[in-house]
């Protein structure tokens, strides 16, 4: 999608901390960190938000669920965990409309979040 910055990131033509990518899914660090691990991880396919997904999209949301477990063993921290966390529309104050999971780690994190 022209307008989309995640799309910009897939694309190559905007510069982002890429950590892990594949067919389906890449992971980046977020531009303004809040916890010492804070990527991003994305569909490649430009899906706006959870109310856009189609039964096709099934096997991609999968695949960052993997990718998330994959970075965090890859990252040395699967004996502390990590938090995995989307915020869809206004109230959770999605502000890319690209599906993405904030991946946390690497500190102790609050429940419930905010
Ligand atoms: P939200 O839509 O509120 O779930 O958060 C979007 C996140 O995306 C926010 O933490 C900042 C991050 N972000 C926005 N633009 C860019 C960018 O151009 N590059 C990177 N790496 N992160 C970005």
């Amino acid at each position: 999608m022209q307008d989309c910055i995640f799309c910009k990131i897939i694309n190559k033509e905007i510069p982002a901390e890429v950590v892990y990518e594949d067919g389906y899914v890449m992971a980046f660090k977020d531009l303004k960190p809040e916890a010492p691990v804070h990527l991003l991880l994305i569909p490649k396919k430009h899906i706006p938000t959870f109310f856009d997904l189609e039964e096709e999209d099934a096997e991609i949301m999968g695949r960052i669920q993997i990718a998330a477990g994959r970075v965090i063993r890859e990252l040395g921290l699967a004996d502390r965990g990590f938090r995995l966390i989307s915020n869809c529309g206004r109230d959770a104050e999605q502000i890319v409309m690209h599906i993405h999971y904030h991946l946390l780690a690497g500190r102790p994190l609050k429940w419930p979040p905010g």
